[in-house]
């Protein structure tokens, strides 16, 4: 919140309104599911309902506490109206609904002034400190276990749907509170649905299976894709295997404090190109990870964030033929002082299973 405070000039504000809950939970530590948290120059309050009364007293920390009776909205347009010289208040647009902000311009009326707050804190959020860097790390050791531990099950006969849920149940036996996002098993000609859903489909020998999961720790994502061949692969998976391995390791290798995030996209991207495999390459090369599993920044084009120090991103090339197969190989790393090192700790070779 100090950190925050110091943008508040450069922002042209007084107050920020805080309304996405990954940042509220970052600022003041409130996980709970309803609240808004409003700081101005010298001090915080978060507003949330009668469910969250003894949550709240337990872990928020840096804000008052602020029960609304009436609706959260409500009573933080009190809140604004309060006689405080309070005049120019940031809000995220990207996560505020447009019946809330017709709500709050008309109940705090035309003294409180509405600015864009610019992604300010999801910008904080991009630099881990050590605390959260030794929690991610625990978060990718433990999903890159949860695979290991369910090589077995990857095998023909168990459907696409039973090995999504041996994967969650491993993850959650290891001590997450929950999967990152909806596990991905794509076996098949559904490899190549770069984020397929998975189905009863059942897997078969000679195919390819792309499984991506993730697990939550300690409030923080882990995020991992492999990809298997059921029995011994072909000439042509092996060699589209390499390239894409290829092309996350040189991608890795570019990262360092300094650099752009998209020229870590164009360096995967350039690996690619000398396999001729480019065109199949159809999404971004990564995205920042912390408290949610996609944040600022991605690894694409037109990305101009420069990569900090303490910095955690996925590096995650792939390649999807339609009608074919896809493969894709995802791994969570920090930027350090000199370049990167893994997160993620289960092994990249190609297994054929
Ligand atoms: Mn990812």
């Amino acid at each position: 919140m100090k950190r925050l405070r110091l943008c508040f000039s450069e922002l042209g504000v007084d107050a920020l309104l805080v309304s996405h809950l990954p940042n509220i939970q970052y600022l003041c530590g409130f996980s709970g599911s309803a609240a808004f948290l409003l700081i101005d120059s010298s001090e915080s309050t978060l507003f949330t309902d009668s469910r969250y009364t003894f949550q709240a007293r337990e872990e928020v920390v840096g804000a008052h506490v602020n029960i609304a009776r009436k609706g959260l909205l409500a009573a933080v347009s009190e809140a604004l109206k309060a006689p405080r010289g309070r005049t120019h208040v940031a809000y995220s647009a990207g996560k505020l609904t447009v019946a809330q902000m017709d709500l709050l311009r008309g109940a705090s009326g035309s003294r409180v002034r509405w600015r864009n707050d610019g992604n300010v804190v999801e910008k904080l959020r991009t630099v881990k400190d050590p605390r959260e860097l030794s929690i991610m790390q625990d978060a990718a050791t433990l999903v890159s276990k949860a695979f290991s531990e369910v090589l077995s099950k990857i095998r023909p006969g168990h459907s696409e749907l039973e090995v999504a849920a041996e994967i969650d149940y491993r993850m959650k036996r290891l001590g997450a509170s929950n999967a990152s996002f909806d596990t991905i098993v794509a076996s098949g000609l559904r490899s190549a649905w770069a984020h397929a859903r998975p189905t009863s489909k059942k897997l078969r020998a000679r195919e390819l299976v792309v499984l991506d999961h993730g697990a939550i720790l300690g409030g923080y994502c882990s995020d991992m894709t492999r990809t298997v061949f059921l029995g011994r692969a072909p000439q042509k998976v092996r060699r589209a295997y390499g390239a894409v391995l290829e092309a996350q390791q040189v991608a890795k290798n570019f990262i360092r404090p300094g650099r752009k995030a998209e020229a870590i996209d164009l360096e995967a991207r350039r690996v690619l190109k000398q396999h001729g495999l480019a065109q199949y390459f159809t999404h971004s090369t990564g995205h920042g990870l912390g408290l949610e599993v996609h944040e600022m920044p991605r690894l694409a084009k037109g990305e101009s964030t420069i990569l900090q120090e303490g910095m955690v991103i996925t590096v995650e090339p792939g390649v999807y033929l339609d009608g074919c197969w896809g493969i894709r190989i995802e791994d969570d790393v920090v930027v350090t002082a000199t370049g990167s090192v893994d997160l993620t700790s289960a092994p990249r070779e190609l297994l054929e299973l």
